[in-house]
């Protein structure tokens, strides 16, 4: 029923042409685009509904459903199959689980209050009058005795649809609440890079490599894990795979772990200890400077800081260039030889050479991170660290070439409700919300991040958490941040708003149950393929069930109490915003069918040209600078360089204005005789972090399991299935073995978003292996972001 379709998604040979495909594509209809009009025939019955909706949860897929409605009930669900093979976002076995979800014994039905301690996870049914009513007056008596900066709306990423998000907006309408920067998926990249680009997160599309690049190179980025399902990259990725092979190009992947982009592919891997990127990256750099391959002359017209020749007057002089820590002639006076580096990264000095001269060698090649390798203690040095690669050869802003950032992400063609202005200017880096409830008033621009202030006002003391885990699963060191969130004195209510009992909901001293987006009329954009725009619009596809309700009605409910419903609506309701949301994106695209056109197409897609990061800029320096206050890259940072000079940074904390190798904290030499393993983790493809992570089927399909190499495992008489007791500094966790040469030794591998399953009253031990167990809450140095994926743990067998 599902993927019979005679023109199922089948390679196109010869597709190193997009423009070809896209041709083709142009000639379903005329406008190149593609809806319901163009759908397969499908095995819909006469009494049968078909409703479309879109995949909501937080991994870029944005892929289609199709809920076949019988009875006013879905009976099944089909995915994408309109338009050309080439176009249809098809869903992964996470989506397709959805209905299991929507109709899960475990859903939330009623507004309910907490009746235990907090944290305790015990509750009473309440009606919403009450519910509205107790966080209306928690509001109204927070923001009256601290103000508006005592109010969070905390990170919470399993909500994407144009009206899902309504918690901002409705902070704003109430005066305000403290910001956050960054997130929870690139925050040592959002905040570095800027330094270096002048903007994070540009990168060239997926289909740039697919048309122009004859080697792809992969740090930390594995697009069938991180990037699966029909509306994401790993469709784009699989294209450019086949582009590349036949170009006589090849695909480098560079992970602690044979991650499954390249498992069963002849592509290469190159086994690397988590953390230790900036490590080979350097020694490519010293290999290429004494082989004479550095494109100088690119360096000193695009570039500040790779030698003497571009430091800027503040630096001259003083051995601070990028040239000079590499050579060993600055900063810690050694040199960055591949010899250097093997013991450091376990990458043997000739792999690395070999290394460094295919990249070399390759006339466009496409070098890429995913946030993997930023997501540690070190990382903001590692993501700039990788982007000099593509930098010091001057295979950069040209085509098939990519900055070194994660390949981009495309626009929509319909915006979001708006959040409106909030008043309150202090702003805290997204990971630091623990901190600021514990101690917000300690923290300053100097030793904490903070903007907009010089020190918070307050601490945080009312915490809105919508569609989120983030409260305890999803943010480092559970044990820790439940000590903090249980004293009541600290943060004194916190709304949690979800649809089935998570770790972060028992928290709650008001518990909403929400209406799921099939349950609504619903639109949404296309995800991160780079193949097509695209727009969807369905829904109701099944009543609601219990007291479940959308959230834009709840917070225009709260809103009321304070005489501000009009505000937050302005008059509309949920349908009247999507029918406007949609409508200004078609007057500003100018190519979209009409609103009720849509509502029968469901969905509506078109080809997206592909993009080179930085071509303007590449192509006239001058003309189009960077946003850096130099206008060029800055290899040498002279904001950096004074952020290093003022802050109040631990003894061990170091923040260097070039790209450089420290090992940082729980990274290369931390480990010890009680701790002697490093522990990575990674995002698991049976979960979208712990999003589905309570349906059963998924996790028989991809089990939660610690990856260990069979050097590691053997000493410890551990094999496949075993249980294992993994403890680290933070915590402990019980999980089962998978015992593989498939990740690097020395290290074990963590897939991270499993539901937390322990006894907070009693020993604390994780039987549902949720990996924030295992880290630690200690923010980065220069982002003060979630370094998470750095840890030291031990692994025994439990017997
Ligand atoms: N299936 C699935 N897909 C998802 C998600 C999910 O939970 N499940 N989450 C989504 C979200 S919100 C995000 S932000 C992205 C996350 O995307 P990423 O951050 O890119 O994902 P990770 O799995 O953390 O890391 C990617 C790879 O980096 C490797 N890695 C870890 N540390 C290092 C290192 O130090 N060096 C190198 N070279 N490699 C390293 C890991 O083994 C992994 O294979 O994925 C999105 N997609
Ligand atoms: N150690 C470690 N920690 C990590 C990461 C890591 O790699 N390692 N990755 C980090 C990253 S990149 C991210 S983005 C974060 C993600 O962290 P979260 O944003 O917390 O992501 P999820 O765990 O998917 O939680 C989403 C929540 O939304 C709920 N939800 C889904 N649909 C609906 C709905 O219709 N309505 C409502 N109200 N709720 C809904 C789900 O039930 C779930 O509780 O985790 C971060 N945490
Ligand atoms: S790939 Fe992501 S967005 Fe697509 S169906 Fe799977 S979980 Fe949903
Ligand atoms: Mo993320």
């Amino acid at each position: 029923m599902v993927d019979c379709s005679p023109t199922r998604r089948s390679f196109v040979k010869g597709a190193g042409s997009l423009a070809a495909v896209a041709a083709a594509a142009g000639a379903v209809t005329s406008a190149g685009a593609f809806g319901r009009g163009d759908a397969l025939a499908s095995d819909a019955s006469p009494s049968e509904r078909v409703v479309w909706s879109r995949c909501n949860v937080n991994c870029g897929g944005g892929c289609w459903f199709q809920y076949h409605v019988v009875d006013g009930k879905i009976a099944y669900m089909e995915s994408d199959n309109t338009g050309s093979a080439d176009f249809q976002g098809r869903a992964c076995l996470r989506g397709r689980a959805m209905r299991k979800w929507i109709n899960h014994p475990d859903r939330l039905m009623y507004p309910m209050k907490r009746v235990g301690k907090r944290g305790e996870g015990k509750f009473e049914r309440i009606s919403w009058d009450e519910a509205i009513d107790s966080i209306a007056s928690a509001l109204k008596r927070v923001i009256d005795t601290y103000g508006n900066e005592a109010i969070y709306v905390n990170y919470g990423t399993g909500m994407y649809s144009v009206t899902g998000r309504t918690s901002n907006r409705l902070m704003n309408v109430l005066g305000g609440s403290l910001r956050s920067m960054f997130d929870y998926s690139a925050h040592m990249a959002e905040a570095a890079m800027p330094f270096m680009y002048g903007v994070s997160l540009n990168g060239s599309s997926m289909t740039e490599c697919l048309k122009n690049s004859d080697l792809l190179v992969m740090f930390g980025n594995s697009p069938a894990e991180t990037r699966m399902g029909g509306g994401n990259i790993v469709w784009d990725f699989t294209r450019a795979r086949e582009a590349l092979k036949e170009r006589g190009g090849k695909i480098v992947s560079i992970d602690p772990r044979l991650n499954e982009s390249v498992s069963g592919h002849s592509d290469e891997w190159i086994p690397i200890r988590p953390g230790t990127d900036a490590a080979l990256c350097s020694a490519i750099a010293h290999e290429w400077i004494v082989e004479g391959k550095v494109d100088k002359e690119f360096l000193d017209t695009y570039c500040v800081g790779f030698d003497e020749d571009t430091m800027p007057e503040s630096a001259r002089g003083m051995n601070r260039s990028y040239r000079d820590y590499i050579m060993g002639t600055g900063y810690d006076r050694v040199e960055k030889t591949p010899e250097w580096a093997a013991p450091i990264t376990q990458v043997p000095a000739d792999a690395i050479r070999r290394l460094a001269a295919d990249i070399a060698a390759a006339k466009a090649p496409f070098i890429t991170q995913g946030w993997g390798s930023q997501r540690h203690s070190n990382g903001e040095d590692t993501c700039r660290a990788i982007c000099m690669l593509p930098l010091l050869i001057g295979k950069w802003g040209l085509p098939g070439t990519n900055s070194g950032e994660r390949e981009g992400m495309p626009g929509a063609l319909v915006k979001t409700i708006p959040n409106g202005e909030n008043p309150v200017k202090a702003s805290i880096p997204v990971y630091q919300w623990v901190n600021a409830v514990d101690h917000g008033k300690d923290m300053t621009a100097l030793n904490a991040g903070v903007k907009g202030v010089d020190r918070l006002p307050s601490d945080i003391k009312f915490v809105w958490n919508y569609a989120g885990n983030c409260l305890t699963n999803q943010h480092g060191d559970v044990n820790y941040t439940h000590d903090v969130l249980v004293d009541e004195s600290k943060c004194e209510f916190i709304v949690v708003y979800d649809t089935v009992l998570t770790d972060s909901a028992k928290y709650a001293d008001i518990l909403l149950p929400d209406a799921m987006r099939a349950e609504q009329l619903n639109m949404h954009t296309q995800g991160y393929s780079e193949w097509y725009l695209g727009v969807g619009l369905g829904g109701p596809a099944q009543e609601v069930p219990g007291e479940c309700r959308s959230s834009y009605d709840v917070c225009a409910d709260i809103a009321e109490r304070f005489g501000k419903r009009e505000e937050f609506t302005e008059g509309r309701t949920q349908e009247e915003w999507i029918r406007f949301l949609y409508e200004q994106g078609a007057q500003a695209d100018g190519n979209m069918p009409t609103y009720d056109e849509m509502l029968k197409m469901g969905v509506y897609k078109r080809p997206l040209p592909p993009k080179v990061a930085f071509a303007e800029f590449r192509a006239d320096p001058v003309a189009n600078p960077l946003k850096t206050p130099s206008g060029k890259v800055e290899i040498y940072s002279e904001q950096l360089a004074s952020i290093a000079d003022t802050w109040d940074l631990g003894a061990d904390e170091r923040i260097f204005p070039i790209p450089v190798f420290q090992p940082g904290h729980h990274g290369y030499g931390a480990v010890t005789d009680e701790f002697p393993l490093y522990c990575c983790g990674f995002h698991h493809k049976s979960r979208t972090h712990s999003s589905f992570g309570f349906i059963e089927e998924l996790e028989k399909v991809a089990r939660q399991q610690l990856w260990i190499n069979p050097i590691d495992a053997e000493p410890r008489g551990i094999s496949t299935g075993d249980m294992l007791a993994v403890s680290s500094p933070a915590g402990e966790v019980r999980i089962e073995a998978k015992v593989t040469p498939r990740v690097v030794p020395g290290t074990v591998a963590f897939p991270q978003g499993a539901w937390h399953k322990a006894d907070m009253s009693g020993d604390r031990v994780d039987h549902g292996a949720c990996v924030n167990t295992l880290t630690q809450y200690r923010p980065t140095p220069l982002a003060k972001g979630n370094g998470t994926h750095s840890m030291i743990v031990q692994v025994e067998r439990v017997r």
